[in-house]
């Protein structure tokens, strides 16, 4: 990699554009797609193309009421797709797990980032991170996939998920992973209900002053449904406008499915800005 990721970080003022990359035969928006290598070098190169700075790596769905996928199958699906991709570009590519052993595996096997829906919480994740030494982003979810969105609840929605992710933020650095090599994200439709979601936005600067860089994925989520009456395939438009807001609210990363519209999105933004 020419730089490293906090200089990538500081030496730009547009946000970082992260792409999905979803190898899950089940995922929710592009299901089956894209689960063989060739197809997933191909969706890699075309986000690449389109202006995505990361490329992140999942295979295993955290959709609501999603079933767990086994270690073997996980790492059968990202292990080969993480490999061909730091082989073809450069590009930095971020693994979404919360298993240990993916973890380990993903970023011996190349990985840059590591992203975790589950903050590091399950057994091991903790110890992988510290001696991977490579930014980790620490998401906010309360519940399981499985069952997160059946009755969430909150005292203050944005305090008590900016709590959250800063007591384990300092978790991760007594543990000694280095204050700079991590990342927050409040966890957007990760068991929150539409005005959770919808609060967190409007308070992202919350999140921003806290001085650790945020990250933001609200592409096709059912919080952009709810605004705009669009089914899952229908919300790009939702999301660049989400996507936009974000970054007016200082957001460091946008994680998206629509590379292209997102970049333009952003690049207008920026020449506002500038101007
Ligand atoms: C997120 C994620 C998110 C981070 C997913 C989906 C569900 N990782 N992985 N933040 N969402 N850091 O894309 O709809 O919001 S999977």
């Amino acid at each position: 990699m020419s730089k490293d990721f906090t200089t990538l970080l500081q030496t730009t003022t547009s946000p970082l554009v992260m792409g999905i990359l979803n190898v899950t035969p089940d995922s929710f928006s592009d299901g089956g797609q894209f689960d063989q290598i060739n197809s997933a070098i191909e969706q890699a190169e075309l986000m690449i193309q389109q202006g995505a700075d990361i490329i992140d790596i999942g295979g295993e769905s955290t959709r609501p009421n999603a079933e767990e996928v086994s270690l073997e199958e996980e790492l059968s699906r990202v292990i080969p797709a993480i490999k061909a991709i730091k082989s073809k570009f450069d590009v930095w590519v971020s693994i979404d797990t919360s298993k240990a052993e993916v973890m380990k595996q993903a970023v011996e096997a190349g990985a840059d980032i590591i992203n975790d829906v589950r903050a590091l919480t399950l057994p091991g994740a903790l110890d992988v991170a510290v001696q991977a030494q490579v930014p980790v982003c620490l998401m906010h979810m309360q519940g399981q996939p499985k069952n997160m969105q059946n009755n969430p609840q909150y005292d203050e929605v944005v305090t008590d998920v900016l709590q959250y992710l800063l007591e384990r933020a300092d978790e991760c650095t007594q543990a000694g992973i280095a204050k700079a090599n991590i990342i927050i994200d409040p966890g957007f439709g990760f068991g929150k209900t539409a005005d959770n979601n919808f609060k967190i936005l409007n308070q992202l600067d919350a999140f921003t002053a806290s001085g650790y860089p945020v990250l933001a994925g609200l592409s096709r989520k059912t919080m952009i449904g709810h605004a705009t009456g669009q089914d899952v395939e229908n919300r790009v438009y939702g999301s660049v406008a989400g996507a936009l807001i974000c970054a007016q609210k200082g957001a460091d990363i946008i994680r998206v499915h629509d590379v292209q519209a997102t970049v333009d999105a952003l690049a207008v933004l920026e020449h506002t800005q500038r101007a």
